[in-house]
C-alpha cells in the first residue's frame, strides 16, 4: 500500500497510528503527497492528504476512510465495532473529533488570509465548536478515551494538534482530558507517529 502524506499532518498521523495497531506499518509505503502535485491530483482530486493507494490499487482520499479500511485488514485489534448501533457510536465519535479540527483549522486560516483581517464573526462561530466539543469530550471523557476503538487514537491525534494550532490553552477547564492525553501519548502508537515541527 501506498500512503501520500506529509509529515505534520493530524489526519495522516490517525492513519499512521490505526496502521501501528494494526501492525500493518511494515506494508505501507509512505510517499511525498508534494512531490509531485499534478500526478497527485491525478489520485486525489482535492489534492489532501492522507491518500491511501491500496494493494488492489483502490484509491481511499479520506482519513476516516482509511483507518476504517486498514482496521478491516487482518491483525490487531477491532477499532470498528461490527455491530451496527456500536459502529455508529464510533462514527459520531470520529465526527466530533474531526469536527473539532476542522473549525481549528478554519479558524486558523482566516487569522492568516493574506487580503483581509481576521472576521469576529467567524472567529466566534469556530471557536464556539472548539469549545463546546472539547467540553463534551471531557465531559464524557470516559466514552471517548476508555475503549479499544478508534475514538482515543483520534482523540490522542487531536490533542496534539490542538496544541500545534490551537490560540487558546485547551487544557483549561478540561483537566481530565489534559491527565488522560499526558499519559496517552506514551503509549508506542502515539510516540512513534508524533511528529514535532
Ligand atoms: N477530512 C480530511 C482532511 C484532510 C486534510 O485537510 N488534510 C490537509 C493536511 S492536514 C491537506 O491535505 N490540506 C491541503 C489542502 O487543503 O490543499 C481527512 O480526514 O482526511
Amino acid at each position: 500500500m501506498k500512503l501520500y502524506q506529509s509529515p505534520t499532518s493530524p489526519f495522516v498521523r490517525m492513519a499512521r497510528a490505526t496502521a501501528e495497531l494494526k501492525g500493518l506499518t511494515s506494508r505501507i509505503e509512505l510517499m511525498d503527497a508534494r512531490a509531485d502535485q499534478a500526478a497527485f491530483e491525478k489520485l486525489n482530486p482535492l489534492n489532501k492528504v492522507p491518500t491511501l493507494v491500496t494493494d488492489d490499487g483502490e484509491v481511499l482520499i479520506e482519513s476516516r476512510l482509511i483507518c476504517q479500511y486498514l482496521d478491516g485488514l487482518a491483525g490487531g485489534p477491532q477499532l470498528y465495532p461490527k455491530d451496527d448501533g456500536a459502529r455508529r457510536k464510533i462514527l459520531q465519535q470520529e465526527a466530533l473529533i474531526h469536527g473539532v479540527m476542522d473549525a481549528s483549522v478554519a479558524r486558523r486560516m482566516d487569522q492568516r488570509k493574506p487580503d483581509a483581517p481576521a472576521s469576529a464573526w467567524w472567529e466566534e462561530r469556530q471557536k464556539r465548536k472548539v469549545d463546546i466539543g472539547l467540553n463534551v469530550i471531557e465531559k464524557a471523557l470516559g466514552d471517548y478515551t476508555g475503549n479499544n476503538t478508534v475514538t482515543p487514537v483520534l482523540v490522542g491525534c487531536m490533542c496534539h494538534f490542538l496544541d500545534r494550532v490551537c490560540p487558546d490553552d485547551w487544557r483549561q477547564g478540561r483537566p481530565g482530558l489534559a491527565k488522560w492525553y499526558e499519559a496517552y501519548r506514551k503509549e508506542p502508537h502515539m510516540a512513534k507517529t508524533e511528529v514535532n515541527e
